[in-house]
């Protein structure tokens, strides 16, 4: 089985080569990754002598380089985790996203026509169903939820799963789709939530918690979706969509006072800053449709899965040090200043 994972040097296209290489030594497994601000070479660092494991630089919406890559190798399975993810720069500059998101994904598909394949799999995200209230914690995410998204990112990974379903009812590509929930882990670019906020805590920086910090996230700890989507593109039935949810509902403020709790920092560096344009309220998922058809439940419940989290960043200072000292300097000032 040979499987090309696009974004897998980012962090959940990452954590899944690192599973799938454990569990399965004898696929052939290629990386195909931009290296974007968001690539990190260095997540795959352990993996890259594997004779199994091959990298291979590119961008999913260079239709040239793509159709090369699907000649050369003949793939049997596409996971595209290749995309712009971070909701709050899809709010300062979107073109990006569309490109990537939606063109990029486009390419991907046209290649499984031109080329074949046995199984094309999109990695999107509950964001596409816009957001739930805070006061009907009786309401779910289903996978027959209507889409209606929030942010230029949310409406980009819309766009690509209505894309997938249409090659597939056209095309009769063999695709499958999961919307998960919040993930979390080893290798989480420090500009998402709970990085972040780990790496401020132990630099003694100010936690910027956006509007009341009362919004609601799911959190799912990242080996539990990289089981899910192994399950799926193994077991999974084409044409479908599948929710991966952590059943692990927290506010951001919860989330934050954990993380300093557990570092023995001072709740004073919380510190309240202006709303995310937009803003979605309370992501949830229901997922009964891939429990009961593949056996999949979340392993990991949030207090164990924080704790290995908090202990992954303290164990691996340099991934996470490097990242901060650089460009990303620049972005903190731009998107926090003045907030
Ligand atoms: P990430 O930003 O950490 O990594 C994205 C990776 O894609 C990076 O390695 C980057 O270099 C690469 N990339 C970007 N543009 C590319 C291009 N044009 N061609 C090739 N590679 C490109 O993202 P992540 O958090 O690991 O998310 C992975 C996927 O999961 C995304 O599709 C995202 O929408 C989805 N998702 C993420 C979460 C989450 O909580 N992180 C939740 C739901 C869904
Ligand atoms: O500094 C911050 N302060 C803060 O209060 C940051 C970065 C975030 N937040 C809030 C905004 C959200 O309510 O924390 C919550 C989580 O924010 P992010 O980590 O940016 O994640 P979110 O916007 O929920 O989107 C994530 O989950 C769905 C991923 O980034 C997406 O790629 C995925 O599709």
């Amino acid at each position: 089985m040979k499987i090309i994972v696009t974004g897998g040097a980012g962090f959940i296209g990452g954590n899944f080569v690192h599973y799938m290489i454990k569990k399965y030594p004898e696929y052939d497994i290629i990386c195909l990754d931009k290296l974007t601000y968001a690539g990190n070479l260095e997540t795959l660092e352990p993996v890259m002598d594997n004779p199994k494991f091959k990298f291979v630089k590119g961008d999913i919406a260079d239709r040239e380089f793509v159709y090369k890559l699907f000649e050369e190798e003949k793939p049997d399975i596409i996971v595209n985790f290749a995309a712009e993810s971070h909701v709050d720069r899809s709010i300062s500059d979107p073109g990006i996203f569309l490109q990537t998101n939606i063109i990029g994904t486009g390419v991907l598909l046209d290649a499984c026509r031109e080329y074949g394949i046995k199984r094309y799999h999109q990695v999107s995200t509950d964001e596409v169903y816009g957001d739930l209230p805070l006061d009907r914690p009786d309401l779910f995410f289903t996978e027959t939820t209507p889409l209606h998204t929030s942010s230029p990112y949310s409406a980009s990974k819309a766009s690509a799963d209505l894309l997938v379903l249409a090659y597939h009812r056209t095309f009769k590509i063999p695709v499958t789709i999961s919307r998960c929930s919040n993930n979390y882990g080893p290798y989480h670019f420090p500009e998402k939530l709970i990085p972040l906020m780990i790496a401020n805590c132990l630099n003694d920086k100010p936690l910027p918690v956006y509007g009341k910090g009362e919004n609601v996230r799911d959190w799912l700890y990242v080996e539990d979706h990289c089981h899910a989507i192994d399950l799926i593109i193994h077991d999974g039935k084409v044409g479908e969509v599948y929710n991966i949810g952590g059943h692990n509902e927290r506010t951001n403020l919860q989330v934050v006072e954990t993380i300093i709790d557990a570092l023995g920092k001072s709740r004073d560096l919380i510190q309240y800053v202006t709303d995310r344009p937009g803003h979605d309220m309370r992501y949830a998922i229901d997922p009964t449709k891939i429990h009961n058809e593949l056996g999949w439940e979340p392993e990991t419940k949030f207090d164990e899965g924080i704790k290995r989290t908090i202990d992954w960043y303290l164990n691996n200072k340099p991934w996470w040090e490097k990242i901060i000292s650089g460009e990303y300097q620049n972005y903190y000032e731009k998107m926090y200043s003045g907030r």
